[in-house]
């Protein structure tokens, strides 16, 4: 089953949204296989957003992240990594739709509450900076019988 990365970045945590985040993608239907508050440290920082290593906003985007606890997830389901990015929004919350993460709640393009992996690729790659094969975990719902 498809997995990708999503992060509630520092002002998503500072303004108290990772429930509302958290839950969004509880209703979706999607599964919650691994889930931390973390630190990240300027090494991951810069690591994670290598891609954009020589755009003139990278100090900025990794001191950004570096600046308080992230809340990173690993959701799965079918066409999750897609779906995802649809639920976020885009990434100018000027242009994000309402009723998306972003467009709910978004204020600047370096500050959108919210971080997803946009392909099948950076879903792997990220899942891998951020947790160890362990921390994935494979269950069932419906094994839970006091639920019906
Ligand atoms: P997305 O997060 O929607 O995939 P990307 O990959 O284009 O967007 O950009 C990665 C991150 O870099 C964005 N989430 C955003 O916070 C930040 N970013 C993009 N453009 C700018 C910019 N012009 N100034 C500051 N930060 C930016």
């Amino acid at each position: 089953m498809e997995k990708t990365f999503i992060m509630v970045k520092p002002d998503g945590v500072q303004r108290n949204l990772i429930g509302d985040i958290v839950q969004r993608f509880e209703k979706k239907g999607f599964k919650l296989v691994a889930a931390k508050l973390m630190q990240i440290s300027p090494d991951l920082a810069e690591e994670h957003y290598g891609e954009h290593k020589d755009k003139p906003f990278f100090g900025e985007l990794t001191g950004f992240i570096t600046s308080g606890p992230v809340f990173a997830m690993v959701w799965e389901g079918e066409n999750v990594i897609a779906t995802a990015r649809k639920m976020m929004g885009a990434t100018n919350p000027a242009e994000s739709d309402i009723g998306t993460v972003r467009g709910d709640f978004g204020l600047t393009v370096g500050k959108n509450v919210i971080h997803g992996s946009d392909s099948p690729e950076s879903a792997e790659r990220e899942i891998g900076l951020f947790f160890n094969e362990e921390d994935l975990l494979a269950y069932n719902k419906d094994q839970n019988q006091w639920i019906y």
